[in-house]
């Protein structure tokens, strides 16, 4: 068995020389968001990586094997594949690779991958969290305990509103996971800017983010962090129409006994649904802000490491 990262020889080179790289999950491509958008927007997301300046490492298990670095053909095979392919986040890797299946990747199982390849700052739409109703369905995403156990930053829109905000925060601060607020006082909420919860910790300037991110490398802290990136004013959803349709699929993933890995893809397909898909261009326009910012922080690093001898 190939326990190693299998890089795209772009990302083999960009690692190699020390270059900014980010990472890029699939689950989104393949359970997030329906075809053939979710193709066009991964391949997107690669175009902007690159245009700010990193070069981008999509991950995912293909014939049993770990991936970073993905070539158009293979995103395509996942978007193509839906809901056919498994998901697969931490718990699912050594099943896939000892039955050489193909899945892919959560937040949890991309930071893993990420982090043997040597990646350090990771992009994608929202992460995992404590579910509503967590407290007696102990539905509480494997992302968090990621975010504790692997030091890769993650840029997201901040948790989805499907999930309980306010439980994801606590649970974050008690993995010790930095929440660094981009710009902004308030958590964003994914498809809104404000989720009305105070933010741990706010960053004004791309610098500031890069800092912050080679301090928790080069103290091997080994615990990750997330940035939390607001979704562009002009892309904002109305915070009532989104509420309403939330609490709809949440009602509706109860009554018909939707559990496990099946939540999350569900609430994210009924809600597109329920807003006529306008949650969908909201979703892909946050995306490319991520991977923006996320790139921008790489180059910024990468820099800052040049002019800067190691502080060992
Ligand atoms: N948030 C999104 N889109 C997604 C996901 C989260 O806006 O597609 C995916 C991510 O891959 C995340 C996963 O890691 O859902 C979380 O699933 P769960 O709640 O089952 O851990
Ligand atoms: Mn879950």
């Amino acid at each position: 068995m190939n326990y190693k990262v299998v890089l795209s020889e772009e990302v083999k080179a960009a690692l190699a020389a020390g270059k900014p790289v980010i990472a890029l999950e699939s689950t989104i491509i393949s359970h997030g968001m329906p075809y053939p958008q979710n193709v066009k927007t991964a391949l997107a997301c690669q175009r902007l990586a690159r245009r700010y300046g990193a070069v981008p490492a999509t991950c995912a298990v293909l014939n049993g094997e770990l991936h970073a670095g993905l070539t158009d053909e293979q995103i395509d095979y996942l978007g193509r594949a839906g809901r056919n392919v498994k998901k697969v986040s931490r718990r699912d890797i050594p099943v896939v690779m000892a039955r050489m299946e193909d899945g892919a990747t959560t937040v949890a199982a991309t930071m893993f991958i990420a982090h043997l390849a040597g990646i350090k700052v990771f992009a994608t739409g929202g992460i995992g969290g404590v579910h509503r109703g967590a407290e007696t369905t102990m539905d509480i995403s494997a992302d968090l305990n990621e975010l504790g156990r692997t030091p890769v930053a993650v840029v997201c829109a901040g948790p989805k509103s499907v999930l309980d905000i306010g439980l994801t925060l606590e649970y974050l601060e008690t993995q010790g996971v930095p929440v660094i607020a981009f710009r902004t006082d308030t958590v964003p909420a994914f498809y809104t800017r404000d989720s009305g919860f105070d933010a741990p910790c706010r960053a004004d300037s791309v610098e500031e983010l890069a800092g912050m991110v080679s301090a928790m490398d080069g103290l091997h802290m080994n615990s990750g962090m997330v940035i939390v990136n607001p979704i562009p004013e002009k892309y904002e959803m109305d915070p009532d129409k989104i509420d309403k349709a939330t609490i709809k699929a949440v009602a509706e993933a109860k009554k018909k006994h939707i559990e496990g890995r099946e939540v999350t893809p569900f609430l994210l397909s009924r809600i597109a649904e329920l807003t006529g898909n306008a949650s969908l261009d909201s979703n892909i326009a946050l995306v490319y802000n991520n991977v923006c910012l996320a790139a921008k922080v790489a180059s910024t690093m990468a820099m800052q490491a040049a002019a800067e001898p190691a502080r060992e």
